[in-house]
């Protein structure tokens, strides 16, 4: 059920599924001990995504910049381990989209509630372009919007359901993307919530 969406595009619809009470008992362990918080923008502005992350980095925005972090600011202690189950999850997506051997070491952790919303915008505070990102979606469904490699580019809807897994690499890596506004409605396993998980190659191993 692998969908080619663009040149490095894939939509691996439902894949998560299965095992989707697995990824929800292992978010919810990492949240107690690195919780879900409010980021600020550089210039200030609250992000209305609640963020977290596990692995030996994590994505942080504050108020001057965004950059991967080994230490969790609101703790000053480092984010907790990615646990192997979900790093083997992660790269048995990439193989089944494509990138054979992609090993990540950092997974941001996104949280929806109904009006957050993710504005357009690229990921580059990566080292190594090259290695893909996969994003898994668990709970509410929500309409992600898919860009060009330029801001101005039209914009592609793609409903994002529960278990959807999302691989992103070669040309389609530095696409712009974002978030419409979570809608409101109720999941079995997250209640009004959304998660969205992305492993991604913050720094490079060479
Ligand atoms: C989300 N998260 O649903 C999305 C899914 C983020 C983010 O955008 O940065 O946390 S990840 C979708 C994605 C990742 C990398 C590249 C591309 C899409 N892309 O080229 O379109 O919370
Ligand atoms: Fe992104």
């Amino acid at each position: 059920h692998a969908e080619p969406l663009a040149d490095g595009a894939v939509l691996l619809r439902g894949w998560a599924r299965a095992h989707a009470p697995e990824w929800v008992a292992q978010v919810a362990a990492i949240a107690a001990q690195a919780p879900f918080r409010t980021m600020v923008r550089p210039g200030g502005a609250p992000l209305s995504v609640q963020m977290t992350n596990c692995g030996g980095w994590g994505w942080v925005s504050d108020a001057r910049r965004y950059h991967y972090a080994a230490l969790d600011p609101a703790s000053g202690r480092p984010w907790p381990a990615m646990p192997e189950w979900l790093r083997a999850q992660a790269s048995a997506a990439a193989a089944a989209a494509g990138h054979p051997g992609f090993v990540p070491d950092a997974c941001l952790m996104n949280r929806y509630r109904p009006g957050n919303r993710l504005t357009l915008h690229r990921d580059e505070d990566e080292q190594d372009l090259s290695a893909p990102i996969v994003s898994v979606s668990l709970g509410l469904p929500a309409t992600f919007l898919w860009g060009g490699l330029r801001r101005q580019d039209p914009v592609r809807r793609v409903l994002l359901q529960h278990g959807d897994v999302l691989v992103w690499g070669g040309p389609s890596r530095m696409t712009y993307h974002g978030v419409n506004r979570l809608a409101d409605g109720r999941h079995p396993l997250l209640g009004a919530e959304r998660w969205n998980l992305t492993f991604r190659l913050a720094r490079t191993r060479y």
